[in-house]
C-alpha cells in the first residue's frame, strides 16, 4: 500500500504541488498531506489506513457527516437517471425554491459550481446593475480567486489595489478596495470619497478566512446604512457560512440584531451542494432580472444546475431543516471549543475560540481578533505544532491556522470528549 510520502511524491510529478487546492499542501503546517481514501460520519481514512476525526469536512459542505445514507441514495438514483443534460431539470427548480425559502432576502438564484464562480458573478451583476466599478472588501476575506478578488490594500483608502497573485494586471484590481475588517471609520471614509461610484462591498458575515472573525453588529449596521445611502449593494458571502452557522444562513443572526436587516446580494456554495460541486447567487427580482438571459448581465455555465449535484444538495439541505439539527450542531460545536480552552487553561496555555452553528474558530491568544493584523499577530508557530501534535493523535484540524473549523451531525458527544482528551495531552 502506498504510503503518504509515496503518494505525495508521486502526485507532484504530474500536479502542481502534489494538490489540487493549494491548502491541501499543508506549506503552511509543515509535513506531509494525508491522502485520504474513504470517509464516513465524522471520520476520514488515510493511504496508511489511520483513522481521523475530520474538524474540515471538505471545508464545509459535509455538514451532515461523510456518506449519509438519504444522500448517497438521492445522488445514486440521480446517477442513473444522468450524469448532465445541459437542459433545465424540474429538481433545479425545487432546489432554488428551498433555497429561497430559506432565504428571505432573495427572490431569485442562479446556481453555478463553485464559490469562485458565484461571487465573481455577484460581482459582476452589481456592477452591471449600478452601472457603477468600484468594489470594496475587508482585508482576511476571501471570496474565491476571482481576479478583482485577488487584491490587498493599496497605499490610500480610495487609491488602487494592488494584486495579491502574479498574472492578475494592476489595472484588473485597480477600483477595488481593501478596508479593515470591523472598522467604521475607514467604511465612513470610503463612503465619503467615493461612494457614488461603488457598485458593492462584498464582506464573510463571519469571517472564516481568517479563522474565525464575527463583523460587529454596529459595525454591519453602519455598512448596511452606507449601501443603503449611497446607493451601493451589500453582498453577503455566504459561500462558508450559508447553513453552516444557522439555518438561516449568517444574514438571520444580523437581521435578529438590526431591525429589518438585508444584504442584497447572497453568495452560497459549500453546504447547499453537500460535497458535489455547486453554489449559487441570490437576490431580489430587480436585481437578478439584468442577468442573462433576461438582461444584459453575462452568466453561464455548462455543468451550472447539474442534476447529480443538485439531488446532493436538495437532500442535504432538507435533512438540516428537521427540527433541532442546529440546536444539537450548536451544542456539540460549543462543547468542543469549551473543552478545548479548558484543556489549554489546565496546561497554562493562552486559547481563546468561539462558535456558531457548525462552525468554529480558536486563537492562541487572550482574546478574540477582531481583525486580520489582530489574528496574524501571535504567528502560527504553537498552532502549527498543536496541528501536527493532533494529527498524529488522529484529530484532523485545518492545516493553517487562518482557516475555521467545521463540526458535522455526526460528531458525538464521545468524539468531543476523545478530540478533548487527545488536545490535553498535545497542549502540556
Ligand atoms: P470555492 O471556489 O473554493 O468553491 O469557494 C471560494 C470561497 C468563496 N467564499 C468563501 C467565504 C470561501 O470560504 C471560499 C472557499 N473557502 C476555502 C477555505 N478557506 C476553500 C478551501 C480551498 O481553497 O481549498
Amino acid at each position: 500500500m502506498s504510503t503518504n510520502a509515496a503518494l505525495f511524491e508521486r502526485a507532484q510529478r504530474s500536479i502542481p504541488g502534489g494538490v489540487n487546492s493549494p491548502v491541501r499542501a499543508f506549506r503552511a503546517v509543515g509535513g506531509t498531506p494525508r491522502f485520504i481514501t474513504r470517509a464516513q460520519g465524522a471520520y476520514m481514512w488515510d493511504a496508511e489506513g489511520q483513522r481521523y476525526i475530520d474538524y474540515i469536512g471538505s471545508w464545509g459542505p459535509m455538514i451532515l457527516g461523510h456518506g449519509h445514507p438519504e444522500v448517497l441514495d438521492a445522488v445514486q438514483k440521480a446517477v442513473v437517471d444522468g450524469l448532465s443534460f445541459g437542459a433545465p431539470t424540474e429538481r433545479e427548480i425545487e432546489l432554488a425554491e428551498e433555497i429561497l425559502k430559506l432565504v428571505p432576502s432573495a427572490e431569485q438564484v442562479r446556481l453555478v459550481s463553485s464559490g469562485t464562480e458565484a461571487g465573481m458573478s455577484a460581482i459582476r451583476l452589481a456592477r452591471g446593475f449600478t452601472g457603477r466599478s468600484r468594489l470594496i472588501k475587508f482585508e482576511g476575506c476571501y471570496h474565491g480567486h476571482a481576479d478583482a478578488l485577488l487584491v490587498k490594500a493599496g497605499s490610500g483608502l480610495a487609491t488602487f489595489g494592488h494584486p495579491t497573485s502574479a498574472g492578475v494586471p494592476p489595472e484588473v484590481v485597480q477600483h477595488t478596495m481593501v478596508l479593515e475588517y470591523n472598522n467604521v471609520e475607514q467604511i465612513e471614509q470610503a463612503f465619503a470619497e467615493v461612494g457614488n461610484e461603488i457598485a458593492c462591498v462584498m464582506i464573510e458575515p463571519i469571517a472564516g478566512n481568517m479563522n474565525f472573525v464575527r463583523a460587529s453588529v454596529p459595525f454591519m449596521k453602519r455598512l448596511r446604512e452606507l449601501c443603503t445611502q449611497h446607493g451601493a449593494l451589500l453582498v453577503f458571502d455566504e459561500v462558508m457560512t450559508g447553513f453552516r452557522v444557522a439555518l438561516g444562513s449568517a444574514q438571520s443572526l444580523y437581521a435578529q440584531q438590526i431591525a429589518g436587516f438585508k444584504p442584497d446580494l447572497s453568495v452560497f456554495g459549500k453546504v447547499i451542494g453537500g460535497g458535489m460541486p455547486l453554489a449559487a447567487f441570490a437576490g431580489p427580482r430587480d436585481i437578478m432580472a439584468k442577468l442573462a438571459p433576461l438582461g444584459p448581465v453575462y452568466q453561464a455555465g455548462t455543468l451550472s444546475g447539474n442534476p447529480v449535484a443538485t439531488a446532493c444538495g436538495l437532500t442535504t439541505l432538507k435533512i438540516i431543516q428537521r427540527p433541532g439539527f442546529y440546536e444539537a450542531l450548536g451544542q456539540r460545536t460549543q462543547s468542543l471549543i469549551q473543552g478545548l480552552a479548558g484543556a489549554a487553561q489546565q496546561a497554562g496555555v493562552p486559547m481563546v475560540g468561539d462558535s456558531q452553528g457548525g462552525l468554529f474558530g480558536f486563537f492562541f491568544a487572550d482574546h478574540l481578533p477582531q481583525n486580520y493584523p489582530a489574528v496574524m499577530a501571535h504567528g502560527s508557530d504553537k498552532f502549527n505544532h498543536f496541528f501536527h501534535a493532533m494529527l498524529a493523535r488522529g484529530m484532523y484540524f485545518a492545516p493553517a491556522m487562518y482557516e475555521a473549523g467545521f463540526v458535522s451531525a455526526a460528531h458525538t458527544e464521545q468524539d468531543i470528549a476523545d478530540t478533548v482528551a487527545a488536545a490535553t495531552q498535545a497542549l502540556s
